[in-house]
C-alpha cells in the first residue's frame, strides 16, 4: 500500500468501514430504501438512523440491529458554530447525528441565560458520519518515498513513525538550536486538547522548540483583536496576558433594537446563530448589513450597504462625523466612562498627567472642570463637570480634550468625502448613521472578513469608539462583538498548560514569521515542523512562498485525516482520527462547556493527536509533562475541583461536565463584556484615544487606505479588480470539503469567480467561461460565475477548496496563490496579535483564459 488517504479502498476489511465506491448520496438512498420498504434490506431503516450502515455494510448487516446509544459530544471544527451534537451509535458504528441539547443552569446552579440554547446544527455537522467514514481517510502512517511532494509513499509501522520522528527531531534540534524545531499552529479544531491551544504547544515546551499561533494571525483573525485590545486592554498589564478578545453572548443580539452585521455572512458562516438574528428580526430589530456582495445575510436585511472593501474606516468615520455634528452622541457616558475629557499634550500627543505622577497612578490624568474653570485630577472628588470639548490650558500649551481630538479628526468626514471613499451614497451614509444615533440599543456583529485586512485592527477601534460615542459599550443588546469567547477567553489556565512544573514557554513563532524562519533563517532556522489540525500549504496567504519553505526542510511531519496539501509535502504522514473518535473539550464559540465524549474507537490505525504526542514525547524522554488520559488533562487545564479555578468554573465537578454542557458561571446574563463598565485599560476607561498608537500616527482612528487593494496602489493600473477569497456553507475551510450530502446541495466542489457583469463584459468574458486571475505573486484558474449579486470592481472566488496531487477544486492554483504576507507594524503593541494575514486585501486582473 504506498497510497494515504486512498480514494479507493482494496480491502475489504475497508470496505467495511468506509463508503462503497460509487459514493452514496442521502437522496439516492432514501429512494432506494422507499423502492423496497418492507423488505429485510430496509428493515429498521427509516428514523434516518440506520441508512449509513445499511450502506457501509451490506453484506454483514445483521438481521436484527443492536441496541442503539446516544452520545454527547461537539462539533470542533473552527467554524464558530460551537455546536453540541448528539451521535447515535449502534454496534460500533455512528448511524446518525443530530443537534444536541444545552444546559438551563450555569456550574453554580444560577440560571443559565434568559433564552436557552436550542439544539443547533447545520447541514455539515449532519454530514460529519460521511467525514468520519470517507474515502479519503488517511488509514495508516506513511513515509516518502520519492522526492517531497512526488506522492510516492510507503506504508510503516507506527513504531517506526515514531522512532524517526524522534530521532530526526534530535538531529535538527542538536544542530540548528532547540527552537529550530516548529510545533505548528492548531487553528483546524477548537477542541483544547488537539485543537487551538492544545497539546502541541506543551510538547514544544517540553522541547525547548518554537511553536505557532494560538490567535489567529494564521487565520487572518488578529487584526480586529487587536482593534479591541487598543480600546479596551493594558497590553503590557500582565493581570492581561497580552491581551484578549471578548464579545457579547450570542443570545444578547435579541436585545438589540438595531444590529449592524458589518462584513459578516452570518447565514453562511455561523449558521445556528443566523437563526437568533432571524427572531430578533421578527421581534422588530432592524438589520443592516454592509458587504460588497449581496449575501444570503445581505438579502435579509433592511438597509444592504455595498461598500467599497477596505473603506469600512472612512464609512464609521463619517457616521461618527455625523453624530457628532449633530451632537447626538451620549455626553454622560462619554465624560463617566471614557478618555473623553483627558486633556492632550499637542506635542507629545500623549494624556496630560499630573507632575511627579507615578506611572501605575489611574487618577493623575487632568481634565478640564467645567464648573470651577481649573485642572483637576479625573479622580478629584472635587471635581464639578469635566469638559470634553474644547482646547484648555495644561502644562503651559493649549491642549484639546481627547473628544475634541476625535471631533476634529472626524470633521473632514462629510457624506460627499465618504461617498467618494467608499461607494457608499452620501444619503445611505446618512440614513444608517442615523440608524445607529437613534436606536438604542444597537449591537454591531463583525464578520472575521473584516480582520482579513491590513488596517483590519484601525476598523475595529472605530466601530468600538463609534460604539462608545453612543453609550453601547457593556450594555444589554450593545457592544461590538466579532467572538463570542467562551472557556478559551475565560477560563482556561494556558499559561499553567503551556508550562507545567514551570518550565519555560515554547518560542513563539507566528505563522507569519514562519516562512522566513525556514527560508532566511530570520529571526532564527527552522529546520523542521509538526503540523496537526493545520493545513498551512493551502490556507496560509502566499502559498508559492510557503510551498517553497515547507520543501527547504529538513524534516517535516504531518498529522491529518485526509491528505491535505500540506500532507503532501510531508516526510512523514501519521493517521490522525476525527473528532468522533476521541475525548475532548470544547468551551468556545459560546459560554457552555461541552465535553467531547469520544463516539466511537479510532478507525483503521489512526491515532488521536494526543496519543501521537505522548508516544513522541516518551520517545523524547518528556512524556513526564503529559497526563495519562485526556480527562486527566481537562482536569489540569480546568483545575477541576481545585482552588486554583477560575471564577467562571468555580464548582465544577467531573459529573457535571461529563453529564451535561454547563454554562459558565458568567458575570452577567447574557453574557456582556464590561458590564461593570470598569475596563482593564491603564485609565480604567475606554480608551478610544490610543497613547501607545502615537508612533503610529494611529491614536484615534483616522481612515488609512488599504495596503495594497486601493486605486491609489500604483498597481492598481495593472491590476484594477479587489481579490476576496470568502468562506462558504458548504465547507469549513479545507474540512468537509468532498463529503456528498454537501455535494448533493452544491452540485460540485469545483471553484469559481464571482464576477459583476460589467467587469466581464469589458473582458469578453461570458458566465461559465473559464478565466485566468493574477498577479505578481501567482495565478488561479477558474470558471466565471457572472452576477450582479458582488460590486463591481471586486471579485471574489471562495477560499477552503482543496489543490492536493490527488484532488483539485480550481482548475489551476488556489486562491491563496494570490495572496500576501505583509503585517501591520502597529498590531506589534499588542503581544497576543503581534500579526495578521491580510487575506482581502489584494488586487488582481482577470483574463479570459
Ligand atoms: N484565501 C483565504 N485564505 C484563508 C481564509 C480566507 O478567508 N481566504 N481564511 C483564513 C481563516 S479565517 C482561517 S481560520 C484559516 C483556517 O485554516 P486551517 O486551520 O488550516 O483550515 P482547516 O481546513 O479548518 O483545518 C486544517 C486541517 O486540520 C485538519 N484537522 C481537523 N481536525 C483535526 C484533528 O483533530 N487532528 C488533526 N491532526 N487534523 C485535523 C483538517 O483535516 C485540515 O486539513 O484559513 C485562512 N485562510
Ligand atoms: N460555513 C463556514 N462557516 C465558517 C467558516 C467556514 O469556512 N465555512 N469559517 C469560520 C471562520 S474560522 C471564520 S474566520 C468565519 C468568517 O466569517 P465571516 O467573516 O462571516 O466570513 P467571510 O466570508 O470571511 O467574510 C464575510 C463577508 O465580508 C465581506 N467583506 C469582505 N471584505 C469586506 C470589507 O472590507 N468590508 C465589508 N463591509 N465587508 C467585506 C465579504 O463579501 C463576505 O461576504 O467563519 C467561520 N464560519
Ligand atoms: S459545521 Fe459549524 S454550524 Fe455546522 S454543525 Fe458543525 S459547528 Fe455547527
Ligand atoms: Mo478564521
Amino acid at each position: 500500500m504506498t497510497d494515504p488517504g486512498d480514494r479507493e479502498p482494496r480491502d475489504l476489511s475497508e470496505a467495511l468501514t468506509s463508503l462503497p465506491k460509487r459514493r452514496l448520496s442521502r437522496r439516492t438512498f432514501l429512494k432506494g430504501s422507499a423502492a423496497v420498504a418492507g423488505t429485510s434490506a430496509a428493515a429498521g431503516a427509516l428514523g434516518a438512523t440506520k441508512p449509513l450502515i445499511r450502506a457501509l455494510q451490506p453484506e454483514t448487516a445483521p438481521a436484527a440491529l443492536a441496541a442503539e446509544t446516544i452520545v454527547r459530544t461537539g462539533h470542533s471544527n473552527n467554524c464558530d458554530g460551537g455546536c453540541g451534537l448528539d451521535v447515535h451509535v449502534i454496534d460500533g458504528h455512528v448511524s446518525m447525528i443530530e443537534g444536541g441539547t444545552f444546559e438551563t443552569t450555569r456550574i453554580d446552579g444560577a440560571v443559565a441565560q434568559d433564552i436557552p440554547y436550542p439544539p443547533r446544527i447545520c447541514l455539515r455537522g449532519v454530514a460529519q458520519i460521511q467525514n468520519l467514514y470517507s474515502q479519503d481517510r488517511i488509514k495508516y502512517p506513511y513515509k516518502r518515498a520519492g522526492d517531497r511532494g512526488a506522492g510516492q509513499w510507503e506504508q510503516i509501522s507506527w513504531d517506526e513513525a515514531i522512532s524517526t520522528i524522534a530521532s530526526r527531531f534530535k538531529e535538527v534540534q542538536a544542530k540548528y538550536g532547540k527552537p529550530s524545531l516548529w510545533i505548528a499552529p492548531y487553528t483546524g479544531s477548537m477542541a483544547l486538547i488537539e485543537g487551538v491551544m492544545g497539546a502541541g504547544y506543551r510538547l514544544a515546551s517540553a522541547l525547548g522548540a518554537s511553536a505557532g499561533d494560538f490567535v489567529g494571525d494564521n487565520e487572518g483573525d488578529s487584526a480586529t483583536p487587536a482593534g479591541f485590545n487598543y480600546v479596551l486592554v493594558d497590553p503590557n498589564n500582565p493581570a492581561n496576558l497580552g491581551g484578549f478578545f471578548d464579545g457579547h453572548e450570542f443570545t444578547d443580539m435579541a436585545n438589540a433594537k438595531a444590529i449592524f452585521l458589518w462584513s459578516n455572512n452570518i447565514a453562511e458562516t455561523s449558521v445556528p446563530d443566523w437563526r437568533t438574528i432571524c427572531d430578533a428580526r421578527a421581534n422588530g430589530t432592524k438589520l443592516v448589513v454592509l458587504d460588497p456582495r449581496f449575501t444570503p445575510t445581505a438579502a435579509a436585511a433592511d438597509v444592504w450597504v455595498p461598500i467599497r472593501p477596505g473603506t469600512d474606516t472612512a464609512l464609521i468615520d463619517g457616521m461618527m462625523n455625523y453624530i457628532i455634528a449633530n451632537k447626538r452622541y451620549d455626553e454622560d457616558y462619554l465624560r463617566a466612562h471614557t478618555v473623553a475629557p483627558f486633556l492632550v499634550d499637542p506635542d507629545s500627543k500623549l494624556f496630560v498627567r499630573e507632575a511627579g505622577a507615578k506611572a501605575d497612578d489611574a487618577g493623575a490624568y487632568l481634565v478640564w472642570d467645567g464648573v470651577t474653570s481649573r485642572l483637576r485630577r479625573i479622580d478629584d472628588k472635587a471635581l464639578g463637570t469635566a469638559a470634553i470639548t474644547g482646547t484648555y490650558p495644561a502644562s503651559g500649551k493649549q491642549c484639546r480634550t481627547a473628544f475634541q481630538v476625535l471631533a476634529d479628526t472626524m470633521a473632514p468626514y462629510t457624506p460627499a468625502k465618504v461617498e467618494a471613499l467608499t461607494d457608499v451614497s452620501a444619503k445611505q451614509l446618512v440614513e444608517i448613521a442615523e440608524i445607529y444615533a437613534s436606536t438604542r440599543p444597537s449591537a454591531i456583529k463583525c464578520g472575521w472578513g473584516l480582520s482579513h485586512w491590513y488596517h483590519g485592527d484601525l476598523t475595529y477601534q472605530a466601530l468600538l469608539t463609534m460604539s462608545a460615542l453612543m453609550g453601547n459599550i457593556g450594555v444589554h443588546g450593545g457592544g461590538v462583538t466579532t467572538f463570542s469567547g467562551g472557556l478559551t477567553t475565560m477560563a482556561y489556565d494556558f499559561l499553567g498548560w503551556f508550562q507545567p512544573d514551570g518550565i519555560p514557554m515554547f518560542t513563539l513563532l507566528e505563522p507569519m514569521q514562519a516562512c522566513d524562519a525556514m527560508l532566511e533563517g530570520k529571526p532564527y532556522p527552522v529546520k523542521a515542523a509538526w503540523f496537526m489540525v493545520d493545513n498551512y500549504a493551502q490556507q496560509m496567504a502566499d502559498r508559492n512562498k510557503v510551498v517553497k519553505a515547507l520543501k527547504s526542510l529538513d524534516f517535516l511531519v504531518v498529522s491529518d485525516y485526509v491528505m491535505s496539501a500540506t500532507a503532501d509535502l510531508a516526510d512523514i504522514v501519521l493517521p490522525a482520527c476525527t473528532f468522533l473518535e476521541k475525548t475532548d473539550l470544547m468551551g468556545t464559540s459560546n459560554y457552555y462547556l461541552q465535553y467531547m465524549s469520544k463516539a466511537v474507537d479510532p478507525l483503521w490505525e489512526s491515532k488521536s493527536d494526543y496519543d501521537a504526542i505522548k508516544s513522541v514525547a516518551a520517545a523524547m524522554g518528556v512524556d513526564k509533562y503529559f497526563p495519562a488520559t485526556p480527562d486527566d488533562a481537562i482536569t489540569e487545564y480546568l483545575h477541576i475541583g481545585s482552588d486554583k479555578a477560575d471564577a467562571t468554573t468555580k464548582g465544577l465537578t467531573w459529573e457535571q461536565l461529563r453529564a451535561g454542557r454547563p454554562h459558565l458561571n458568567m458575570p452577567s446574563t447574557p453574557y456582556v463584556p464590561f458590564f461593570d463598565k470598569t475596563f482593564p485599560t491603564k485609565s480604567g476607561r475606554i480608551e478610544f484615544y490610543v497613547e501607545l498608537l502615537v508612533p503610529y500616527q494611529q491614536e484615534v482612528c483616522d481612515y488609512q487606505e488599504p495596503i495594497e487593494a486601493s486605486p491609489n496602489n500604483p498597481l492598481f493600473a495593472k491590476y484594477p479588480l479587489i481579490f476576496l477569497s470568502t468562506h462558504t456553507r458548504f465547507r469549513t475551510h479545507s474540512q468537509n470539503v468532498d463529503l456528498p450530502w454537501l455535494m448533493e446541495v452544491l452540485g460540485s466542489g469545483e471553484g469559481f469567480l464571482e464576477i459583476n457583469p460589467k467587469n466581464a463584459r469589458s473582458r469578453g468574458i461570458g458566465d461559465g467561461d473559464v478565466v485566468l486571475i493574477h498577479n505578481d505573486r501567482g495565478r488561479l484558474k477558474v470558471r466565471a460565475r457572472l452576477t450582479e449579486g458582488i460590486k463591481p470592481g471586486v471579485v471574489n472566488c471562495y477560499q477552503g477548496g482543496w489543490d492536493t496531487l490527488k484532488v483539485k477544486h480550481y482548475i489551476e492554483g488556489h486562491p491563496n496563490n494570490l495572496t500576501h504576507q505583509l503585517a501591520n507594524p502597529a498590531q506589534s503593541i499588542i503581544p497576543t496579535f503581534p500579526s495578521n494575514a491580510a487575506y482581502f486585501d489584494v488586487l488582481v486582473e482577470v483574463e479570459k483564459a
